[in-house]
């Protein structure tokens, strides 16, 4: 059993507050089992922080070699969208992009309520999360995707100057993914659920971003 004071994210130096963020989940639909948990721990936990559930947007896109682009254009609308006084066009069950899917995700995740009410803000994205997860195949397919995501990831959070929090399993194998979003099957148990981490990453930053602005 690991030492849980070595490795993992350690609590931060003070409590943020979330309730007036604004933070987009993009996630890809590949390997869907290990998504589905670590999308759901992240939106459980953004919500344990303060983030309301209407100011949560959740899209997908087929893999995770489409999370740079969709990140970066979901910023943009967001962008455009607070800058101007019409309508919101695009909120937790709409949306403008034509790559990203129109609806939000198929089913609401057991224990959300849905986005119905009005109170959903419409400033720009406080932080967007990629959710991805890359399991090893036979071929070099999975190092040139790893690879892609990884820099396109970087560059769409220092393009945009919105945070991009790197939520992106690169596994070797399906049981270190499954670990990796707590539905470990093997001798090392359920494992640790690393959407509630991706969570936390993007409250302290775009409430860190706030200050320093
Ligand atoms: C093609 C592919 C493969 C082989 N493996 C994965 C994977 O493990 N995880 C993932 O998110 N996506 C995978 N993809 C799909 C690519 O990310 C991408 O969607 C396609 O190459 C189309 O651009």
């Amino acid at each position: 059993m690991p030492d849980p004071t070595i490795k993992g994210l350690p609590p931060p130096p003070t409590t943020y507050d979330g309730s007036s963020l604004r933070i987009a989940i993009v996630h890809a639909r590949w390997n869907t089992v290990i998504i589905d948990s670590l999308v759901q721990g992240c939106i459980t936990k953004l919500q344990s922080q303060g983030v309301k559930r209407e100011n949560i947007v959740v899209k997908s896109v087929p893999g995770s070699y489409e999370l740079p682009f969709a990140c970066q254009r979901l910023i943009a609308a967001g962008q455009i969208q607070s800058s101007n006084s019409a309508p919101s066009m695009l909120t937790s069950t709409t949306n403008l992009l034509s790559l990203i899917d129109t609806t939000d995700r198929p089913s609401t995740p057991v224990g959300l309520t849905s986005a119905s009410t009005s109170t959903a803000s419409t400033a720009p994205f406080s932080a967007v999360i990629a959710i991805g997860c890359l399991i090893k195949g036979s071929t070099m397919h999975f190092e040139y995707i790893c690879d892609a995501v990884t820099h396109g990831l970087m560059r769409v959070q220092l393009d945009t100057g919105t945070p991009v929090v790197f939520g992106v399993l690169t596994a070797l194998t399906d049981d270190q993914a499954l670990e990796r979003a707590g539905i470990g099957r093997g001798e090392n148990g359920a494992g640790h659920n690393h959407g509630e981490d991706w969570a936390l990453a993007a409250v302290e930053l775009a409430s860190q971003c706030s200050d320093w602005a």
